[in-house]
């Protein structure tokens, strides 16, 4: 016998996932990751026995409940299931898994739709910060069809454009983790920044890259893989992340002169498989860094302007990540505060019914 758990398939933005209400999953920890683990397919390279995608973008999952917070409607916890071991992670934030919570919040009847469109207000449990997802609900259903067209997902789908509110230091508690704008690590200039994601970024010509290799030659790279994860575990401390030798955070960035009229290019390790695009956390610190005078992203991208409403292009390996911020480069850290950080998303709800999972002492696994 199998226990049946009520799930939801979705793509939320670039990423893929399931999609549980946390009332259906054991309330214990340890029981929950190893139910998630089995549901997944975890341990295994290629997830051949569960639900997973054999890649960290297709093996991430969302727990939804109502909100214990007045100003949000919904809680959203993002686990992360590493692929080949047993590992669930709540180190990290998800931006992309984010796009398909209102939709499956009010598809699983936590919240009602309005006629029209619905503003689902989400408070993202794992760094305490909060989104507000724009959902396409003509008369109270939720429409997944539109015209929105995001790099990395083909054809077009209904926008959900994502507003986040108070995201600066949300990991590390702090923009600047370390303090700084740069910083050197094992002889490398780098800067470490947190504006919703925890990134390390680094300039590719340090490492002999042009900044447009391929995520498949980056990933067939022993040698770089290995100087990153070393500068990795040296900043992953001084960033206030303690030991992350089993963490998905920092990223690491590989920036570059834009080569498609956009602000800045583009490579991220997270940390180990190279994002075939770029997070959309990750990509609202790349831009935020891209502002700050004297960081490394602002030595590749160039002058920006500084402050105001600001719309900046980051180019990755499959097209652009738009992000629009609201700066004030007159106050705060390194010389820039964020008010506001919006972009677009779209998401699609794949499939709907129950995950099956093994069964051990009258419970799942
Ligand atoms: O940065 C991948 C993704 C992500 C995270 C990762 C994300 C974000 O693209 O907010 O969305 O960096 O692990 O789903």
């Amino acid at each position: 016998m199998q226990a049946a758990i009520p799930c939801m398939v979705m793509r939320g933005g670039t990423s893929k996932g399931l999609y549980f209400l946390a009332s259906d999953l054991p309330e214990a920890e340890e029981k929950r990751n190893r139910v998630l683990l089995a549901a997944m397919g975890s341990p295994d390279a290629r997830q051949i026995d569960g639900m997973g995608g054999a890649h960290p973008l297709t093996s991430k999952v969302a727990v939804v409940s109502p909100s214990q917070d007045p100003d949000s409607d919904v809680d959203y916890l993002f686990l992360q299931v590493v692929v080949d071991r047993a590992e669930v992670s709540d180190a990290q934030n998800c931006g992309n898994i984010l796009a398909g919570v209102g939709p499956f919040a009010i598809e699983s009847g936590l919240i009602s739709a309005n006629d029209g469109i619905t503003d689902v207000r989400i408070h993202m449990v794992n760094t305490g910060a909060r989104a507000i997802a724009r959902v396409q609900t003509p008369s109270g259903q939720v429409d997944y069809q539109g015209d929105a067209r995001i790099d990395g997902v083909p054809g077009t789908a209904a926008p959900v454009p994502i507003d986040f509110l108070d995201i600066a230091g949300s990991s590390c508690g702090a923009l600047l983790p370390t303090g700084n704008v740069v910083d050197t690590i094992n002889g490398v200039t780098v800067t470490c920044i947190d504006n919703g994601m925890p990134v390390v970024l680094l300039k590719a010509e340090d490492f002999g890259l042009s900044g447009i290799e391929s995520p498949a030659e980056l990933e067939a790279n022993e040698a770089l893989k290995s100087r990153l994860e070393d500068i990795r575990t040296v900043a992953g401390p001084m960033m206030g992340l303690g030991d992350i030798s089993n963490k998905t955070v920092p990223k690491m960035c590989l920036v570059s002169a834009p080569v498609a009229g956009g602000a800045i290019n583009t490579r991220t390790f997270i940390p180990h498989r190279v994002h075939e695009a770029i997070g959309v956390l990750g990509s609202v610190s790349v831009a935020t860094a891209c502002v700050m005078p004297g960081s490394i992203a602002w030595q590749v991208a160039g002058e920006q302007p500084g402050s105001g409403q600001l719309t900046l292009e980051v180019e990755h390996p499959t097209g652009f990540f738009t992000v629009e911020m609201e700066v004030d480069s007159a106050s705060a850290v390194g010389g820039v505060e964020v008010k506001r950080a919006a972009l677009l998303r779209t998401a699609r709800l794949l499939m709907r019914g129950e995950v099956l999972v093994p069964r051990a002492n009258g419970g799942p696994v």
